[in-house]
C-alpha cells in the first residue's frame, strides 16, 4: 500500500498554513553522470518527494495561496531520452501528485511572469548547511529554481527549516510506511540469521539480506554494513569483503527502503562460539540500549537526553573496565551520536527541536567500540515516541549475540 495522492496533497497544504500562504517553488533533483552514458543511482530530492511524490529528475513544482494551488512543471525530454529512459506522462504526474496542472518547461518563463505580478515573496528550498561540513557537491536543481526567481521576486525566503519541523512529526501514514520497513528488515535479520552458520564471509552473509529485500520489492535504505571482527571499528565500513573468523563478532547495520521511507537496524552477532570478554561487552552494550529506549518519551528534552544516555554508556564502560573519567576516553569508546531522526531520509531532521515530540521517529543505537582488542558491538533499534512514551518498532527482532 503505497502513499496515495491525498498524503503529497494534504503535505502541501500544511507547509502552505504553516507559511501563512504565498508561493513556494521547488526543483526535483537533478540526473547526475557516473561516465559516459550512464548516471548515478537517481534519488529523489526528499522534501520534493514529500511534496509531490514525483520519483523524476527535472521536474518543479510551484505551490501558491491557502489551499496549496498546485503546478507541475514537467522537463523537456528529448524523443531518445523517452524512448531509452520513458517519462511521467501528464495524467500519471496528476494521479501521483493530485496536482491541479501541468505545464511543461517551456512555459515556465511566463509562468514566473505572471506569479511576480501577484507574489512579492517566494518561497525555496536553500543549500543544507551539512553540504559544506561534508565537503559535498550540491545537485543542482535547486540553485537553478534561485537562479530562476531572482529576477522576479524581490523577497527569496529559505522554507528548508519549515520542512523539516512539519516532516519531524509523522503523520498514521508515514508511520505505517516505516513500520512496513522495519518488519521487512527484521524479517531480513531473522531470515539471514538462520544462514549465519553456513556462511563464510561478510558478502555472503548480506547477500541473505539482499536476497530477502529484493524478494520483497525492497531496496536498502543506504550502504548495509556488515563488519566482521575489528572491522566494526570502523564506523562506515561498507567494503564487506572480508573472511567472517570463528570467534569474532560481526556488526550488522542494514535497513530498508518501503514506500519511500527507510528502516535502520542494527544487531551484533557471535560467528560461532564468542569468548567471554566479547559476550560481556554485548551484554552490556543490549543492557544500555534497553535502559536508553526507556528514557524516550514526549517532553524529554534533547539535552536531557543526552545527559542520561551519557550517565548510561559511562557507567556501562566502566563495568567493562574501560577508563572514560575523561570526555576523550569516552568519545573513544563511543565515538558516534546516540541517535537520529528517520523518515524519508535516514538521517532524517528532527527539525531542531528542544525536546522529543510524539510522532516523532529517532534511532537509539549505542555502541561500544575497543579498537586495541578488535571488538565492535552496536545494538540499533527504531523507536517512535507516543503520547505517553515509546514503541520500538524493531524491539521483535532477538537482540541475543
Ligand atoms: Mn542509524
Amino acid at each position: 500500500m503505497a502513499l496515495g495522492y491525498d498524503f503529497f496533497a494534504r503535505n502541501r497544504a500544511r507547509l502552505l498554513e504553516k507559511l501563512g500562504g504565498g508561493l513556494v517553488i521547488l526543483s526535483a533533483n537533478d540526473e547526475m553522470q557516473q561516465a559516459g552514458d550512464m548516471a548515478y543511482p537517481f534519488r529523489q530530492e526528499s522534501n520534493f518527494w514529500w511534496l509531490t511524490g514525483i520519483e523524476q529528475p527535472g521536474w518543479w513544482v510551484i505551490i501558491e495561496g491557502r489551499h496549496g494551488q498546485t503546478t507541475l512543471v514537467s522537463p523537456a525530454l528529448s524523443d531518445a531520452k523517452m524512448l531509452f529512459d520513458g517519462g511521467l506522462s501528464v495524467t500519471e504526474a496528476k494521479n501521483i501528485s493530485d496536482a491541479d496542472a501541468v505545464i511543461t518547461a517551456d512555459a515556465l518563463p511566463a509562468k514566473l511572469a505572471a506569479l511576480s505580478k501577484k507574489y512579492k515573496h517566494v518561497h525555496i528550498l536553500g543549500p543544507d548547511p551539512r553540504q559544506k561540513h561534508y565537503e559535498f557537491v550540491m545537485n543542482p536543481g535547486s540553485a537553478r529554481v534561485k537562479k530562476a526567481v531572482t529576477p522576479h521576486f524581490s523577497h527569496i525566503d529559505d522554507c528548508r527549516h519549515d520542512l523539516a519541523e512539519l516532516r519531524a512529526i509523522k503523520s498514521s501514514e508515514e508511520i505505517a510506511a516505516i513500520r512496513r520497513a522495519v518488519d521487512v528488515t527484521v524479517e531480513a535479520f531473522e531470515f539471514a540469521r538462520i544462514k549465519l552458520s553456513r556462511v563464510q564471509t561478510e558478502y555472503e552473509l548480506l547477500a541473505e539480506f539482499d536476497y530477502h529485500m529484493r524478494s520483497h520489492n525492497a531496496n536498502h535504505a543506504y550502504d548495509p554494513i556488515v563488519a566482521g571482527g575489528a572491522h566494526a571499528c570502523t564506523l562506515h565500513y561498507t567494503a564487506n569483503n572480508d573472511t567472517l573468523r570463528a570467534g569474532e563478532l560481526v556488526v550488522l547495520d542494514i535497513g530498508a527502503r518501503v514506500d519511500g521511507y527507510a528502516a535502520d537496524v542494527t544487531r551484533t552477532w557471535g560467528v560461532g562460539e564468542v569468548n567471554a570478554r566479547r559476550r560481556a561487552v554485548h551484554q552490556a552494550v543490549v543492557a544500555v540500549q534497553t535502559q536508553i529506549v526507556d528514557l524516550i518519551k514526549p517532553g524529554l528534552t534533547v539535552e536531557a537526553y543526552i545527559m542520561g544516555v551519557d550517565d548510561i554508556m559511562r557507567e556501562a564502560l566502566r563495568s567493562l573496565g574501560l577508563a572514560c573519567e575523561g570526555i576523550e576516553m569516552y568519545r573513544r569508546y563511543f565515538p558516534h551520536a546516540i541517535s537520529h531522526g528517520l523518515g524519508v531520509d535516514v538521517h532524517d531532521s528532527l527539525g531542531g527541536a528542544h525536546a522529543l515530540t510524539a510522532g516523532m521517529v529517532l534511532t537509539v543505537e549505542p555502541g561500544v567500540y575497543i579498537p586495541e582488542e578488535g571488538i565492535g558491538v552496536r545494538i540499533e533499534d527504531d523507536i517512535l515516541v507516543t503520547a505517553h512514551g515509546a514503541e520500538n518498532l524493531s524491539g521483535k527482532l532477538s537482540t541475543a549475540y
